[in-house]
């Protein structure tokens, strides 16, 4: 498979030459990020380092930072405030013991079948009976056309091989930084139901992810995500962060919390080389 995917990354390069942003190690697109490089003097010093990339590039995280003003499902105004601060050493308490709430399809989050499925949602199927083996292993990073939503055309126009588990797919999202806005955008890209349609009868793709909070573009929402979760063997990530990343064969991790019941929940993904 090693040859297949270098062989896809070389057919991909065209299109990542024209989107692929400069890899600096300071990552200067994403908000509240400092250079990743850790002086002695900062070692020392009590401001912390937010960063986006570790081991010297090794490792890069795709999942958003949670943030009170990062976009949430069709809202004019954003998350708002998640985390509350009920026991506190300023006023007494031995130690800061915060408490959180926020919908659990917020920023970059998993779909369990449960989530457009009653019947599936009624036997149990919630992100805890979510397969890490699909969520963990090796994958792509693949730009898709511009132009378009992810139809069955432009998944055919990929010529994403056989064998291929794992893809993630960075849009037009990407480029108008749609996480970093607090209103939702209907015009985000996503999969049509006949694009999923194609993926689910012509790839052996496993693991869906996409940079905005559906995979399912705005007009097809429900349809697209019954072609995906139907079968209850395709595992959908959405709002990955995947800007300022070089197109190609990663390692992909992601991990869901274990929430009983729930048929969403955040996720930590990250890519290694
Ligand atoms: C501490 O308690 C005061 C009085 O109840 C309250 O106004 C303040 O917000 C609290 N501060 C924190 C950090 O919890
Ligand atoms: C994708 O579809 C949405 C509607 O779901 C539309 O508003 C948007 O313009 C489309 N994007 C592209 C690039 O065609
Ligand atoms: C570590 C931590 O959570 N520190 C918090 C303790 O509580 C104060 C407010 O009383 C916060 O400002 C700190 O961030």
């Amino acid at each position: 498979m090693t040859s297949l995917l270098l062989f896809l990354f070389l057919l991909l390069s065209p299109f990542s030459t024209t989107i692929a942003a400069a890899s600096s190690a300071a990552y200067p697109t994403i908000p509240g990020t400092a250079d990743t490089s850790v002086s002695a003097a900062e070692t020392h010093s009590l401001t912390p380092i937010r960063r986006e990339v570790y081991g010297g590039g090794r490792i890069y995280d795709i999942s958003h930072r949670y943030r009170n003003d990062m976009p949430t499902w069709d809202s004019e105004d954003g998350l708002g405030q998640f985390l509350w601060l009920p026991g506190s050493m300023k006023n007494g308490s031995l130690a800061n013991n915060s408490e959180m709430k926020l919908p659990t399809h917020t920023g970059t989050h998993v779909d369990a079948p449960g989530h457009v499925f009653d019947h599936y949602f009624d036997a149990g199927f919630d992100v805890d009976t979510l397969d890490l083996d699909v969520l963990n292993g090796p994958g792509l990073l693949v730009d898709v056309p511009r132009d378009s939503n992810i139809t069955a055309e432009v998944m055919k126009s990929l010529h994403i091989p056989r064998g291929v588990r794992r893809v993630l797919f960075r849009t037009l999202n990407t480029d108008r930084r749609l996480m970093f806005k607090s209103q939702f955008d209907r015009s985000y890209v996503g999969f049509t139901r006949e694009g999923a349609k194609w993926l689910v009868e012509n790839t052996d793709i496993k693991l869906v992810g996409i940079d905005y909070l559906s995979v399912a573009a705005w007009t097809d929402l429900i349809p697209s995500h019954l072609e995906f979760l139907e079968s209850r063997e395709i595992i959908l990530v959405e709002a990955l962060k995947l800007d300022d990343i070089q197109p190609g064969a990663y390692s992909i991790h992601c991990l869901p919390l274990r929430l009983l019941g729930a048929e969403g929940s955040p996720i930590r993904c990250i890519l290694m080389k």
